[in-house]
């Protein structure tokens, strides 16, 4: 449930989407496709917990998780047609990706140090992660707009936190969009925190999705811990773009549950009591009670459905550690098509150093 947080007199394009899993009729998904969801959202958790565990073990060099966003990240991808539309991540959509295309083996081997092996395959209409905040925005808005200039179908739908809409980018990307009509499904994920900085040090409006209107399209802000409300807003806003209706702003309104990454703390900054309150609005808690509520879901479902999701994640992290290690030399591929000479002398120096050692 989230609270009204509308002012009297605001335009009613800023709509409030809150299917309460106790007051809704029927879900906007099937059963089955709700189950589908489950099964993604549990393979998030589970990627996460393994990706904690391997950084701790000196395996993985940093890992952000996704843990409390995965209605947010599933809800909002299950509505895309990965034949037509295309999606540009932030850097926390891991399982959105997948689900759009990315082999799991290629999103763990950017984790796990094979960065040769992490390239989007061709035919999939994905962008990589980003980690430059917000940088993703404007080129989001340049595929929607190249989108309809050639006039192929489709959507693009791109993901970033209320971190990434305080920076020149979000903006510039959304009035170019509202300007050219482009096909484009602006997905911000509003977890609470941009590492440390709380929500309400970031902007000081009540909600961001009122931020649409000064671009001339529509804001959704939607209750981001229910994957139905998620799924309902992001099915009209591709419907939309691929219509020719322009683009749709929704904010997913969730928590950050976890740490912003494997190198923060956020008990420096954030009280436990925090965390607990949210717990109780888990999305995977949820979609769980209404499974089980249709007669879909029972203790021992769940148990199958973990141990499947367990066979993935190592049969994925086992081709992963077939593959090759990259030399240091590598860092200094896929950056130029031709080296300037004082980086080739830099790298013939780090070959030769690497070679000595
Ligand atoms: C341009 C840029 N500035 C700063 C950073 C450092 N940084 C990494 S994540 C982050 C916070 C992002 O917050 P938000 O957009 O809310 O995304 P979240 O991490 O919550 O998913 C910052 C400031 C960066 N990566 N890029
Ligand atoms: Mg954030």
């Amino acid at each position: 449930m989230i609270e009204d947080v509308r002012r009297p007199g605001q335009p009613a394009e800023i709509r409030l989407l809150d299917y309460d899993g106790s007051l809704l009729g029927a879900a906007p998904m099937g059963v089955e496709k709700a189950r589908q969801a489950m099964r993604l959202m549990l393979l998030s958790r589970a990627t996460d917990e393994r990706f904690i565990k391997l950084q701790r073990m000196g395996r993985v060099g940093i890992y952000g998780p996704v843990h409390g966003q995965e209605a947010s990240v599933i809800g909002s991808a299950m509505a895309l047609s990965p034949a037509r539309d295309w999606m540009v991540p932030a850097s926390r959509e891991h399982l959105a990706m997948h689900l759009h295309g990315l082999p799991l083996a290629t999103l763990y081997a950017a984790y796990l140090g094979r960065i040769d092996h992490t390239a989007v395959p061709a035919g999939v209409r994905l962008l990589p992660r980003q980690q430059a905040i917000g940088a993703q925005l404007p080129h989001a808005t340049g595929l929607a707009w190249a989108l309809k200039l050639q006039r192929l179908p489709g959507a693009v739908m791109v993901y970033f936190g209320e971190g990434a809409a305080s920076e020149g980018d979000f903006h510039e990307a959304a009035n170019l969009a509202g300007v050219i009509g482009a096909p484009l499904v602006m997905v911000l994920i509003n977890n609470q925190y941009a590492i440390s900085t709380p929500a309400h040090r970031q902007s000081a409006a009540p909600n961001l999705a009122a931020r649409a209107i000064g671009y001339g399209f529509p804001g959704v802000l939607v209750d981001g811990n229910d994957l139905f409300a998620v799924h309902a807003a992001a099915t009209e806003a591709v419907e939309r773009a691929v219509a020719g209706q322009g683009p749709t702003l929704i904010e997913c309104r969730t928590y950050r549950m976890g740490f912003h990454n494997t190198s923060d703390n956020p008990r420096e900054y954030r009280a436990d009591s925090e965390v607990e309150d949210a717990a109780e609005r888990d999305p995977i808690d949820r979609l769980r009670l209404w499974l089980t509520g249709e007669g879909a879901w029972s203790p021992q479902v769940e148990a199958e459905m973990v141990a499947q999701v367990t066979t993935e994640i190592d049969a994925a992290i086992a081709e992963v550690n077939t593959q090759a290690r990259p030399g240091a030399e590598a860092i200094f591929n896929h950056v130029y098509a031709e080296l300037p000479s004082r980086i080739e002398q830099q790298r013939r120096d780090t070959v030769a150093l690497n070679e000595d050692g």
